[in-house]
């Protein structure tokens, strides 16, 4: 049980001071937030997690780190791997470390209560940028038995038209080339089982928890893809050694910037230099498929099912869906935190629609899965105030997620009779968030790795349809859809003339 945070008069009546977050001051810090409760040295690591994120940090490394606090669990701590080279990957990189990988989460209530705990589950924080050699020997150890993902959306270089591993990416050349200083996580995780197979150990278990569908199996094809075209036999070990369960994946984790910290350390008096926030809702569904064993994870809240894919279905296409239609619009009229776009009752009835007459007619979910209290659910937690999400977090990266999260339902919709009026809002709104501002001039954040050069080349065109033709909807072709190139004319139109309410009122109704 987290601790509960109490409100700022009963704080600054105790006056305390700032205590600093090691596992040196851990003991000073009970009664200020609910600390780990077993001797965490004595946890030896049987996870390496590669992408250590917020959401990681918020999601898997919670379950774990319960796990730890079962009789006799003691051998599934988490070694992280980061692979990110930017400085604030590399700040992040330190700051974990020199709190030996200690951090709080605080989970925030949709009725405002808040509860922080401090999370022992991550041994230790590889910067592998920094420290190649020492992630390498962290996946080949013989302890490793599970090596999870959160490498995001666009992270496993599969070609949207293809459908296959990219042999292509320059990335996957130098590690093709340099097996043996990669930089990639499929170099790192395919060099350790080549060394794995030349030491005669076992394979391991690898992990996906990014939002894909079928994510295990996507894992698989590049794992695979990369391992084969670096040497057949290689492959062949790997698909006979290492299982890819398919894994769903759920918490709302922002992003954390400096205000955050401030927030945290206003809120406990604890001095943490990487805290992480996130909603109180959590949830994980799992494909029971390890190879080389795992924690008790059905013990602490993760459901353990064979129809996986249809949790990530309803999830992607109802929940991920939702962030990414919304997000675009509500940066254009000017809002900055999803909570408040959610309040504004135009943005709310375009979402309702798009749930109701877009997404749910064309997801079926599993057996005793309500839709429409699921979406109730869903919109419930986005309304929650106190996680304070950002827009921009979401809008981020669109040209990777948009695809994962629109194409099944959007090719159905191209198959049979649909509106495309709310999609080709969300779209036009796509178009001017990537120009970096909203309808008022406001600046807004845009990240975007996974437009490609050609995608760069068609929006520079004075062709109107750009949007409909880059390359992460290539196969849906788009443009060559009249109803959908009327609805995005309309939109479009409508948005040049800064009549962002016409336009979400029009979306709603269509
Ligand atoms: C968000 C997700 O990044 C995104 O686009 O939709 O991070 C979302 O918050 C999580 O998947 C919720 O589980």
């Amino acid at each position: 049980m987290a601790f509960k945070n109490t409100n700022r008069a009963e704080r600054q009546a105790g006056g305390r001071e700032r205590i600093s977050l090691t596992p040196e001051t851990i003991s000073r810090i009970h009664g200020r937030a609910s600390a780990y409760g077993y001797d965490r040295s004595a946890v030896r690591p049987g996870i390496v997690h590669i992408g250590v994120g917020n959401f990681h940090r918020a999601h898997e490394a919670l379950y774990v780190d319960r796990c730890l606090h079962l009789p006799g669990v003691s051998d599934w701590g988490i070694i992280g791997i980061g692979l990110g080279d930017s400085p604030a990957a590399s700040g992040k990189a330190r700051a974990i470390s020199q709190q030996d990988g200690l951090y709080s989460l605080t989970e925030f209530a949709p009725n405002g209560t808040s509860a922080t705990q401090i999370i022992g589950a991550l041994l230790r924080y590889i910067h592998a940028p920094t420290a190649g050699a020492d992630a390498l020997a962290a996946l080949t150890a013989p302890s490793t038995r599970i090596v999870s993902l959160t490498i995001t959306e666009g992270g496993y270089n599969i070609d949207e038209a293809s459908d296959a591993f990219n042999l292509a990416n320059p990335d996957v050349v130098a590690d093709l080339r340099q097996p043996s200083q990669p930089r990639t996580a499929f170099g790192y995780i395919v060099e350790a089982l080549e060394r794995r197979r030349a030491a005669g150990l076992a394979g391991f278990t690898v992990l996906s928890c990014d939002n894909l569908r079928s994510n295990g199996k996507v894992a698989e094809k590049a794992i695979l893809g990369f391992a084969g075209a670096r040497d057949p036999e290689l492959a062949s070990w790997i698909a006979a050694n290492v299982t890819f369960p398919n894994s769903m994946v759920d918490r709302i984790a922002p992003r954390v910037d400096d205000a955050t910290i401030m927030q945290i350390r206003d809120l406990t008096g604890i001095d943490d230099r990487a805290p992480v926030t996130a909603e109180s809702f959590t949830q994980w569904v799992v494909e029971d498929r390890f190879v080389a064993g795992r924690p008790p994870l059905e013990q602490v809240g993760v459901e353990l099912r064979d129809d996986v894919e249809l949790f990530e279905a309803v999830k992607g296409r109802l929940l991920n869906a939702s962030h990414m239609m919304l997000s675009y619009p509500a940066l254009m009229c000017g809002y900055r935190l999803v909570h408040d776009a959610l309040g504004d009752p135009a943005i709310r009835a375009y979402l309702d629609g798009f749930l109701e007459r877009d997404a749910m007619p064309r997801v079926s979910g599993p057996q005793g899965l309500s839709l429409a209290a699921y979406k109730d659910m869903v919109l419930e937690r986005f309304a929650n105030p106190a996680i304070g999400d950002q827009l921009e977090r979401i809008a981020n990266n669109g040209a990777a997620k948009l695809p994962v999260f629109l194409t099944k339902t959007l090719s159905m919709m191209l198959a049979g009779e649909a509106s495309f009026a709310r999609v080709a809002l969300a779209l036009a709104c796509f178009e001017r968030y990537l120009a970096g501002s909203d309808l008022q001039g406001g600046p807004i954040l845009v990240n975007e790795p996974k437009l490609t050069a050609e995608d760069r080349a068609i929006l520079e065109t004075d062709d109107h349809l750009a949007i409909l033709r880059l390359s992460m909807f290539k196969s849906l072709r788009l443009a060559d859809d009249p109803r959908m190139v009327e609805a995005f004319e309309k939109a479009h139109a409508m948005i040049d003339n800064g009549d962002m309410l016409g336009a979400l009122e029009h979306a709603s109704r269509a």
